[in-house]
């Protein structure tokens, strides 16, 4: 409970901050967006890992603020990255469970997207398949809506969670995220199947799909030979702060 309270106390005082990590396309090499992913600096400077703060954000509610800021942020560097022509670069962003059962979520996105004037497609949220473990109704009419605004929607994580194959067709996806756990052995024989499968899938289903985690130029070798899309992972670029983001975009495109 107490790093609750440091957590709103921190929030409230801005030392949240938005990271990039860049993704790529896998044949040009060139950036064609980032994800974007929460960082916690605490007053003595250490960095808190969202996955110790984002399930106790999501436990106290803290998640609906965070995650509107987390909106307007990425939207900001939308327009920003427009402003310096960098007009087809995507802004993916994290949306949990919470989230979706508020009943303005739709609207305070949209609100963001006017606020900014960016174009709707360069805002992705990632979804992951265990925000259809109850209501799955209420986020299918929600992600339906966003969808309908231009925004568009990717499946994280594929393939980890809890729900089952027949809601990838009832969802609005645009893109398919292959896990980081199918990618770590791709490159050994017989390890790639889950992996292969998935891109396949998301081939077969018109998705883009997008291999996350990539750490070495074996995977990234064995990724060409299924032609998957695109790719990010440490082998490219770690998350960073908005300055660095906009230094390696300038450099890989
Ligand atoms: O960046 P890192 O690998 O440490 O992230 C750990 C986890 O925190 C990941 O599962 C990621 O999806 C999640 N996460 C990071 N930023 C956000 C965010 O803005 N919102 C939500 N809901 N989750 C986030
Ligand atoms: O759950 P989600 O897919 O949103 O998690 C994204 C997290 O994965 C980010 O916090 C990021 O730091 C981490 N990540 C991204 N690329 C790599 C990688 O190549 N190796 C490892 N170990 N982690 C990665
Ligand atoms: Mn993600
Ligand atoms: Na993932």
């Amino acid at each position: 409970l107490g790093m609750i309270r440091q957590l709103r106390t921190d929030f409230a005082e801005n030392r949240l901050e938005l990271w990039y990590q860049p993704q790529l396309n896998l044949n040009s090499g060139k950036v064609i967006g980032a994800e974007a992913l929460l960082r916690w600096r605490t007053a003595d400077g250490q960095f808190i890992s969202p996955a110790v703060f984002i399930p106790l954000a999501e436990y106290s509610g803290l998640i609906i603020e965070i995650g509107d800021w987390v909106i307007k942020q990425a939207c900001k560097q939308i327009k920003s990255l427009e402003k310096q022509s960098f007009n087809d670069v995507s802004i993916s962003v994290n949306v949990s469970i919470p989230q979706f059962k508020r009943e303005n979520f739709v609207s305070s996105i949209i609100d963001a997207i006017k606020h900014y004037q960016v174009n709707p497609s360069k805002l992705e949220l990632e979804i992951t398949e265990n925000i259809l473990m109850d209501e799955p109704q209420i986020v299918i009419d929600a992600l339906n809506q966003v969808k309908a605004e231009g925004i568009s929607i990717a499946l994280d994580d594929f393939g980890t969670g809890y729900s089952s194959l027949s809601y990838l067709q009832k969802l609005p996806l645009d893109r398919l995220k292959v896990d980081r756990s199918f990618v770590i052995d791709i490159a050994k024989p017989g390890q790639s199947i889950i992996a292969d499968t998935i891109i396949n899938l998301g081939k077969q289903m018109d998705l883009k799909v997008i291999a996350e985690g990539i750490e070495d130029k074996d995977q990234e070798a064995h990724l060409k030979s299924q032609a998957c899309d695109e790719v990010q992972g440490f082998f490219y670029a770690k998350p960073m702060p908005a300055d660095e983001f906009l230094a390696f975009l300038k450099n890989n495109s």
